[in-house]
């Protein structure tokens, strides 16, 4: 039996992200000749504390080729992992950084080593001729739960040019019963954003990164303005069918001095970034804030957890998918929900091992994308096999995001009237 799980093959090279920029594709065969393939992502917003993404450096793509993270899934790692038994993900994902020996992957590259975690997961799944997400929730001997989406309807940052100073505005359709009318009204909201946005006399046809709307405002406000009055006029209440996330993504704000809005030419300290963001969350209906400081700033973060204790609050840098940095705030009573990209990470043990923990301590979780994606979607199987409760994946336009939201939709519809969609619960107070 053991023999039909084995791995007998590993296969890699390099393919294209979503920015036009390379990343790692990698095959793995098991002995029974069951075979899958995954792509990984690569973030923009990049925190100092995720592992090692290796890229060659050099003329090619700007020195952004993975031929050296490539080579590494051939000659490095096939050797170490030929033979493990695929279904014990832990020894295959303990391997692999046993072989690397560096704590943040920089020897293989997180990149590397995540293909091979991921398609090696898959291909356990195609051999027990079940799909990932079936495989992972029967592992854990529970339900596959839908996630609620975290959609993107507006974008800032690195993401769009630094239209605006935030990097993403987006929507939680909360009080959607099922996974297709959550995604029915985000759909409509994005459409009435452009149309608000024209009729004051905005261009809102540029897509940014993720698919969101690049608009240039005069102030990063005036996207929480818009994005109400587009609630609004897609039917819903603000607030009680459809509330507003942010990521605010402030580690790319820091300033020697603070916090710096460059597109309100003001700089502001961190307790002058928490009035703020306080004043956004009383005026406007925002349920979920992410990265409100920058990823060292755990003294703002601590102020805010004490003064925002009704909305959640998302760590991403801050925690980089590292569970000690997790345990650290779960300590102070820093944030109370953590977003899980495996690429942080650099395997899916690891990914789970953050989720768990946060679920130990009450924080939500949040399985997410990155802003370079493939029209993969195995994140969609992760977010529903793990029961991850919520899920970021982009916008609902361009085919590296609506490849996860439609492999979500295929699964709801798989699994029939029974398909639970996870709620999204406020942190009590
Ligand atoms: C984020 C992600 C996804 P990036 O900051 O949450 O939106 O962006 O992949 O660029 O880090
Ligand atoms: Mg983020």
């Amino acid at each position: 039996m053991t023999g039909s799980f084995a791995i007998a093959s590993l296969d890699a090279c390099e393919v294209l992200d979503s920015r036009g920029r390379p990343t790692v594709w990698c095959e793995v065969v098991l002995g029974s000749g069951a075979r899958a393939a995954a792509s990984v992502p690569s973030g923009a917003s990049t925190g100092r504390h995720e592992r090692h993404e290796l890229r060659d450096g050099g003329d090619r793509y700007d020195g952004r080729g993975v031929r050296r993270a490539v080579r590494n899934v051939v000659d490095e790692i096939a050797p170490a992992v030929l033979g493990l038994d695929a279904r014990d993900q832990e020894q295959l994902d303990a391997t692999m950084l046993d072989t690397d020996g560096t704590p943040a992957l920089e020897r293989l590259g997180a990149n590397a080593v995540l293909s091979v975690s991921v398609a090696a997961a898959l291909a356990s799944a195609a051999a027990t001729g079940t799909p990932l997400y079936r495989y992972l929730s029967e592992l854990r001997g529970e339900r596959p739960v839908i996630p609620m989406p975290m959609v993107n309807i507006l974008s800032g940052g690195a993401h769009a040019a630094r239209a605006l100073d935030l990097q993403d505005f987006l929507v939680v359709p909360h009080a959607a019963t099922t996974f297709s009318q959550a995604i029915e009204w985000v759909a409509a909201v994005r459409e009435s954003a452009v149309l608000v946005a024209e009729s004051r006399g905005h261009h809102a046809r540029l897509a940014a990164d993720e698919g969101g709307l690049g608009i240039a405002l005069d102030r990063n406000e005036d996207a929480l303005e818009l994005l109400t009055d587009a609630i609004e006029r897609a039917g819903h209440e603000p607030g009680a069918t459809v509330s507003i996330a942010v990521d605010v993504a402030a580690t790319q704000l820091v300033h020697p001095e603070g916090y710096e809005l460059r597109l309100e030419g003001r700089t502001l300290s961190a307790a002058g970034l928490l009035d703020e963001i306080a004043r956004w969350c009383e005026s406007y209906p925002v349920c979920s804030v992410e990265d409100a400081f920058g990823e060292d700033d755990w003294d703002g973060w601590r102020r805010a957890s004490v003064r925002l204790p009704g909305v959640q609050l998302v760590g991403d840098d801050l925690f980089a998918t590292d569970v000690a940095r997790l345990r650290r705030a779960t300590e102070l009573g820093v944030a109370n929900a953590v977003l899980v990209k495996p690429n942080q990470r650099g395997t899916l043990s690891g990914a789970l091992e953050v989720l768990d923990h946060a679920r130990s301590r009450g924080y939500a979780t949040i399985l997410s994308a990155r802003s370079g994606e493939t029209e993969d979607s195995w994140l969609a199987d992760l977010a529903v096999g793990w029961g991850s409760g919520q899920v970021k994946v982009g916008s609902t336009t361009r085919s590296e995001r609506t490849a996860k939201w439609n492999r979500l939709l295929v699964i709801e519809h798989q699994l029939g009237p029974g398909a639970a969609l996870a709620r999204f619960a406020r942190p009590a107070v």
